[in-house]
């Protein structure tokens, strides 16, 4: 294990002076969303809606660049992943655990370590690490989850700021802004430019209301999972498209359907509160027919069990990859911007999600579990003076490497303190796996009330997943070969003994490699 140390900035100068006669850094351009699945990126080649959906300038970066195929999240929830890229370190490292955390903005940072060396700093867009981002040459963010409709925006003078519209284009629109309009262009920028999409409550920009209108998507196998086969725990979450969406937040009924439906009470759409009458009348054109019919079947009697679960999938996908849509859009033009600029070809684009999803795997919406659906993140990279385009990397990375990358695409060396490794030696050797590369990597999830997904640590290696429950005091592990949608545990199998022993030895190596605390809460 590296020694825990703190490197101070100054150091990482030295070091960058010793290669400022190196070209020109480059521009870094970070793209992140929040809650992109793999399974709605067309490029993951996976994607069970690629028939009806496409993520066409997502899928052109991915086709100019690296697309990393085993990339993990270290911790799958919105502040804990955030603030593990901008530190390069895992959760009890940086004091963001869960979502209740809130940053410590003294701490070293990716912003501060460039912003010192010479680059102009920036965030834009979502942010929700409690408080107010730290280090930035510029920041406009939004507050909390942020709104999708007409979305307030934090200034830098501490007031907040409505703007008329959907956030995902005004996201973009002020990215664009500030490159158009920054101060010294001759500095290379840090920017990133972080969206709300496709976080819940997934609701569609106007233009893309009537996307997938009479058309049925895929189910996922896994919707009617029974949980046989692995803890109980699994029963016990509540994240269940058949019984945990709310009629109004989730599913945009204005009022109670009948208890049939299996429908939660106690959340109104309080985006459609937002809306202006205008668009609140294109909203209703596109719903109310809709809801309407299901109504009047549920009425008649003509749908069972499965099917209201099945209605209610629907309903969600289609709203969730809607809100895709104007994502992928958006990507589209800030890439032609780039293009228009002369700006393309020394600016690395990445596109990353600060974690994947569940899209009905399982039965389930959310994340949270170790499991692949919600323990990976998209991570696709593009710098076309430097990266081969097309490259699939497999080395197993985390978001704990970002930082560490960033850093050396800056010509800075890495902090010791930073746990994740630099992705450049990948980058530059056509994607290769270098010898020395980790072969495990180290998940963490402390528990929360919302969603009742247990805490849960564990490591996962190219073949096997194991992890640790401390409320019910169990073992899982997982046969990513013989059962890649993980439906059994083989903790308990007498023919995965010896397996089962090496994993928990590295269990336990890792967490110490990683100096992790023993006892994680219940
Ligand atoms: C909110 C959502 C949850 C979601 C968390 C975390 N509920 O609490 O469904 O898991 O955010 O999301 S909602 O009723 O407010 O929509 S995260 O992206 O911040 O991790
Ligand atoms: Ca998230």
């Amino acid at each position: 294990m590296r020694k825990i140390s703190t490197l101070t900035t100054a150091a990482a100068l030295a070091a960058f002076s010793l290669t400022a006669a190196e070209p020109k850094r480059p521009n870094i351009l970070f793209i992140f969303s929040d809650d992109h699945a793999l399974q709605a990126i067309t490029a993951y080649g996976n994607s069970r809606y690629a028939d009806y959906f496409q993520t066409p300038h997502i899928d052109r970066l991915a086709e100019q660049g690296a697309l990393f195929v085993n990339s993990f999240v270290v911790n799958s929830i919105c502040g804990p992943s955030r603030a593990a890229v901008l530190t390069g370190k895992h959760s009890v490292h940086n004091g963001f655990v869960d979502n209740s955390s809130r940053f410590d903005g003294s701490q070293p940072t990716i912003q501060k370590y460039l912003g010192e060396s010479g680059y102009e700093t920036a965030v834009i867009g979502k942010w929700h690490l409690v408080t107010d981002p730290t280090g930035f040459d510029h920041w406009e963010v939004l507050p909390g989850q942020g709104s999708y409709w007409n979305p307030d925006f934090i200034q830098m003078d501490g007031s907040t700021q409505r703007f008329e519209g959907y956030v995902t284009d005004i996201i973009t629109d002020k990215t664009i802004d500030w490159l158009e309009n920054r101060e010294d262009k001759e500095k290379p920028f840090l920017l990133l430019s972080q969206h709300k999409a496709p976080h819940r409550n997934w609701m569609p920009a106007e233009r893309h209301l009537m996307l997938f209108e009479g058309i049925d998507l895929p189910e996922p196998e896994t919707l009617f999972d029974d949980y046989s086969g692995r803890s109980r725990t699994l029963q016990e979450q509540e994240m269940q498209i058949s019984d945990h969406f709310f009629w109004g937040w989730d599913m945009f009924f204005h009022a109670a359907p009948p208890e049939a439906a299996n429908m939660m009470d106690g959340l109104r759409n309080r985006e459609y509160e937002r809306m202006t009458p205008l668009q609140q009348r294109s909203f209703d054109y596109a719903y109310g027919p809709r809801q309407q019919k299901f109504l009047d079947d549920l009425a008649a009697g003509k749908l069972s069990e499965d099917d209201i679960t099945s209605w209610k999938y629907q309903r969600y996908i289609k709203n969730y990859l809607r809100t895709i849509k104007a994502l992928d859009e958006n990507i589209g033009r800030l890439m032609a911007y780039l293009d228009e600029q002369g700006l393309a070809d020394n600016t690395v684009v990445i596109y990353s999600s600060d974690q994947s999803f569940f899209l009905g795997e399982k039965g389930w919406y959310d994340k949270r579990w170790m499991f692949e659906e919600s323990l990976t993140m998209p991570f696709i990279l593009r710098w076309p003076s430097q990266v081969e385009p097309g490259i699939r990397p497999e080395a197993m990375i985390q978001n704990i490497d970002y930082a560490p990358t960033f850093m050396q695409m800056a010509g800075l060396s890495v902090p010791e303190d930073m746990q994740g490794s630099s992705l450049m030696p990948i980058l530059k050797n056509a994607g290769a796996t270098p010898a020395d590369w980790r072969s495990e990597i180290y998940y963490y999830y402390t528990g929360e009330a919302v969603h009742r997904v247990p805490a849960h640590d564990g490591v996962r290696t190219e073949r096997y997943k194991i992890f640790y429950l401390p409320r019910t005091d169990e073992w899982q592990l997982f046969d990513l070969i013989e059962d890649p949608k993980e439906l059994r545990s083989v903790h308990n199998d007498p023919a995965y003994a010896e397996i089962f022993a090496e994993m928990k030895a590295l269990y336990h190596r890792t967490r110490e490699h990683y100096e992790i605390p023993d006892g994680l809460p219940k």
